[in-house]
């Protein structure tokens, strides 16, 4: 059963091979076939927040009965199965104050119900993952030798842009300086991120399904060279970046199973897997502590792995694979995404449900400072630039309230210096038109911070940008209409304008326009200087672009 998991189809491969303790007393029945159906659903559209075993992150626990007893010994009971079939119905249907959002231009009647009863139920718990497995999956497609010694292509590299085509499973390489489509590649379904080799030469994609894919840049065309599977459920891959080690290794991070594995930069050949089942800061085991991001640090040979459930913090050395060191470091609950300081010293990181962003020293090994934030903190990176009055801050938007967070962040540079007693403070908090924002980007070369808002449910937010000017944050931003500036037909579900990317130069800005999963979308460039509309990249192909990684600024991190 495990090797059908390897297969193409990992997802309905997934929902055969789950384990059968599923009936719950008291659930309302399901055929075989609606069973399988909930379980492809669940995984596709509600694991990433809600946990495999359904006990709750950035969304809410989904057990069909829970017990929680709070500190002052506060016994509370829940769970999907009091909750019923019609509630549950409306709950998906239309969303939540809480964030949840709504899925009924995404999903049918149908399948709303049958959501409504599959998570009463007893959660499918999928099958362990072994290097066993991983290395049953590897694929070496072009071994190393026969691989081209030098550039075939005239592409400028640098500035090409992995783009992910989310429901097709597919990536897009855009050339950054023509903007045409050099090559449309399948990937693993839904791509998460795409990270480049620290040579710039490979791309490494990580799907939702747990499949990684390493692109060869060099080759006329792009051409995928290895690939391997992590388990049935990912969301990070990060390179070797520290200097003797580029090119050399590949991290990955599972949700399913809660592992991090570390891989062979040159051919995906797995390596070493690491369990991140245990104890969370609180000191209670659980069974699914899930690898958030990664990154690695640019001053040691090292990986920062955020462990979601746990709260802690994996800042792990890779100089030594078998004799691996890891140094763990308590910060808050449900940790997710986050992005470098400046300085590129101090690593922020979201732990979105607890509403607080966690800073890294990476150069001390400790947690630097823990700040409270409003509610669910969501930086994708972040943003870095330096506020007219408060010195170096690193910005974050939120899903769940309507600001932007600016935290002062530390510097050795004496020009600084003045900012200091503002440090790990919150300066200033821009106001947003509502919550829902996922992104926020700058450019040491621009002069505006860009936010999106495409979970906010209104059409009018959530398919524009607002650019806020960094000299003079005071004045209200400015709303620039990404689906309207795509020219493309309104369509009935809403088209997100969702993630920025600067190219190379720091002079234009990407941004997606993520439509319905059947629907022409597009990426909408604009010039950064003057905000004026540059270019729309679009065509059949192009279905459901979320995420864009420019090769230099993925590589350097910049942001
Ligand atoms: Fe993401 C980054 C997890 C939903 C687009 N997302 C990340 C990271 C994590 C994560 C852990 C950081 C990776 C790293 O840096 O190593 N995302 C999750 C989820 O668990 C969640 C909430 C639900 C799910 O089922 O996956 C989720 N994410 C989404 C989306 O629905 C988005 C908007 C569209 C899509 O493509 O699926 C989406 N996530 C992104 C993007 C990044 C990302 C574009 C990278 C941002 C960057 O600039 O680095």
């Amino acid at each position: 059963m495990k090797k059908a998991l390897l297969g193409v189809f990992a997802v309905s491969a997934l929902t055969v091979a789950m384990s059968s303790a599923f009936a719950q007393e008291g659930a309302p029945a399901m055929t075989a076939a609606e069973k399988e159906q909930g379980s492809k659903i669940y995984f596709e559209r509600c694991a990433g927040c809600h946990g495999v075993l359904r006990k709750g992150a950035t969304g809410k626990n989904l057990e069909p009965a829970w017990k929680k007893t709070d500190k002052e010994g506060k016994v509370t009971e829940g769970g999907t199965l009091k909750l019923g079939t019609a509630r549950l119905e409306k709950i998906i249907a239309y969303g939540t104050d809480g964030g949840m959002v709504n899925y009924d231009d995404i999903l049918t009647k149908e399948e709303i119900n049958v959501m409504a009863r599959y998570i009463q139920n007893t959660p499918d718990v999928p099958p362990e993952f072994s290097l066993k497995d991983m290395k049953d999956s590897w694929k070496l497609v072009v071994p190393v030798k026969d691989r081209p010694t030098k550039q075939m292509n005239k592409i400028n590299l640098a500035n090409v842009f992995a783009t992910t085509l989310r429901d097709t499973g597919e990536l897009a390489l855009i050339d950054g300086d023509t903007k045409e489509i050099w090559s449309i590649l399948k990937t693993g379904y839904a791509v998460h991120i795409s990270r480049m080799s620290a040579s710039g030469r490979y791309v490494y994609t990580v799907g939702r399904d747990g499949l990684v894919t390493m692109i060869d840049l060099w080759y006329e065309k792009p051409t995928t060279v290895a690939s391997i599977r992590l388990g049935s459920d990912a969301r990070s891959v990060e390179v070797s970046k520290f200097k003797g080690y580029e090119d050399k290794y590949l991290v990955g991070g599972g949700y399913w199973p809660p592992q991090y594995s570390i891989m062979d930069g040159g051919t995906l050949e797995p390596l070493k897997i690491v369990s991140t089942r245990g104890a969370t800061v609180d000191g209670e085991y659980h069974p699914e502590p899930r690898v958030a991001s990664i990154v690695a640090s640019h001053i040691k040979p090292e990986w920062v792995v955020n462990v979601k459930e746990t709260g802690m913090i994996k800042l792990v050395d890779y100089s030594d694979i078998a004799n691996l060191k890891e140094i763990t470091i308590n910060s808050a609950k449900f940790l997710h995404d986050g992005g470098w300081d400046y300085t590129k010293r101090y690593f922020m990181v979201a732990a979105n449900a607890s509403n607080k962003v966690a800073a890294v020293d990476t150069k001390t090994g400790k947690l630097a400072a823990l700040v409270d934030t409003k509610k669910i903190p969501h930086p994708g990176r972040g943003a870095n630039f330096i506020h007219p009055k408060f010195g170096p801050v690193w910005a974050t938007g939120h899903l769940g309230d309507a600001v932007i967070t600016l935290i002062s962040t530390p510097t050795d540079d004496k020009k600084y210096a003045k900012y200091k007693e503002y440090n790990w403070k919150v300066v200033e908090e821009l106001k947003t038109n509502g919550a829902g924002n996922l992104f926020v980007k700058t450019h040491p070369k621009s002069t505006h911070l860009w936010a999106d808002m495409p979970m906010n449910p209104e059409r009018d937010n959530a398919e524009v940008n607002y650019v806020y000017d960094i000299k003079d944050l005071s004045k209200p931003p400015v709303k620039i209409d990404v689906a309207k500036d795509s020219g493309l037909p309104v369509t009935k579900a809403l088209r997100r304008a969702v993630h920025q990317e600067f190219n190379k130069d720091g002079t234009e800005v990407w941004i997606s326009l993520w439509g319905g999963k059947t629907d022409q979308s597009a990426i909408v460039v604009y010039d950064d200087k003057t905000l004026k509309l540059k270019k729309v990249i679009t065509d059949p192909k192009m279905i459901t672009p979320t995420g864009k990684f420019n090769v230099y600024n993925t590589m350097h991190d910049v942001f």
